[in-house]
């Protein structure tokens, strides 16, 4: 007998109606059923934790169509707590599957506070990547599927407009630098707290952000520093220069903490 649950067991597990469960099978491809030697579908666990995970979006207000577009066709059991989506995008790296990191990490913005994804899943998982990379357990190439996939929903967050009450702050890392990530998360945090952010990215000339600073009138220059040191800051007047990041010794914690320190700049 091939073990798994036929549909009316799936409808009493997950409290939704045999019909809907086929109609949500045949247009979604939310399940993944396996078949009998009779042909009779057979559902897993996995397919009860996606279904039951479809019934919370549509709780919390989503429709149909968009919460089966979150959840993907990808065989991926769905994660609901910061930490469970962690150790899912940790599964998804070890079983190789870049299309469900990227799913995962979509999942993680739309379900948690955009702080909350920054701090408690997405820094942690860099970090341990890096981890895992320098140990050799991870390739080159494993390392850049996370990194882009990051990268590129930073990229989205970044691209919204903000308005800038608190004050103008410029950021760019320092020459050489190609580590960008956190940079790019504290721009979407300072965003978030009031701040009109120009964000420069990787690899930037200090001479060139800084004179972009000083036509803005920002009342911050950051500079981001991992692995190359910033061998001469540029002078400016009224613009506090800021450096920030693993290979500055300084401001290397918490994203909360971080922007709250910035703020003491505008003032
Ligand atoms: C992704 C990654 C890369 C990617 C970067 C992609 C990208 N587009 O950014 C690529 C592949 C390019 C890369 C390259 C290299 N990498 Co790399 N990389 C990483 C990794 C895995 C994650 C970095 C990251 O995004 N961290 C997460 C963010 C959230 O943390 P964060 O940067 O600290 O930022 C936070 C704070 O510091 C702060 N902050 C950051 N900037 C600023 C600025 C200001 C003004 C302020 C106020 C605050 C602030 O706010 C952020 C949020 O809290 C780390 C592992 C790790 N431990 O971080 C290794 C790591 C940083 N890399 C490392 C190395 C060795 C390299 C290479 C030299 C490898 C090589 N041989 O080529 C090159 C160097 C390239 C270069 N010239 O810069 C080492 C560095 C060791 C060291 N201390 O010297 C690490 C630590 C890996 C390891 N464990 O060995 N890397």
């Amino acid at each position: 007998m091939t073990p798994g649950l036929n549909i009316a067991a799936l409808s009493r597990r997950t409290g939704v109606a045999p019909d809907t469960l086929r109609k949500w099978e045949q247009r979604y491809q939310i399940l993944q059923p396996t078949r009998t030697a009779g042909g009779q579908r057979r559902y897993s666990e996995r397919d009860v934790a996606r279904v039951e995970w479809l019934c919370e979006r549509l709780r919390e207000g989503y429709r149909i169509g968009e919460a089966a577009n979150l959840l993907g066709t990808a065989e991926v059991t769905p994660a609901r707590t910061a930490r469970d989506h962690l150790e899912a995008i940790l599964d998804a790296v070890d079983t190789g599957e870049p299309a469900a990191i990227g799913l995962l990490v979509d999942q993680a913005f739309a379900l948690h506070d955009v702080d909350e994804t920054l701090e408690q899943i997405l820094a942690p998982l860099l970090r341990e990547i890096g981890e895992r990379w320098q140990r050799g357990e991870l390739t080159v190439a494993e390392e850049h599927v996370v990194s882009e996939a990051v990268r590129s929903r930073l990229g989205h967050l970044l691209a919204d407009a903000g308005w800038g009450v608190r004050g103008t702050v410029v950021l760019a890392c320092a020459p050489g630098e190609r580590h960008e990530l956190g940079l790019m998360m504290l721009a979407i945090a300072l965003r978030r707290d009031g701040w009109k952010v120009t964000y420069l990215g990787a690899d930037t000339p200090l001479a060139d952000a800084a004179e972009l600073a000083r036509r803005q009138s920002a009342q911050v220059l950051g500079i981001s520093v991992t692995t190359v040191p910033v061998e001469e800051l540029p002078s400016l007047e009224d613009v506090q220069i800021v450096l920030g990041g693993p290979g500055a010794g300084a401001y290397t914690g918490g994203l909360a903490e971080t922007v709250n320190a910035m703020r003491s700049f505008a003032a």
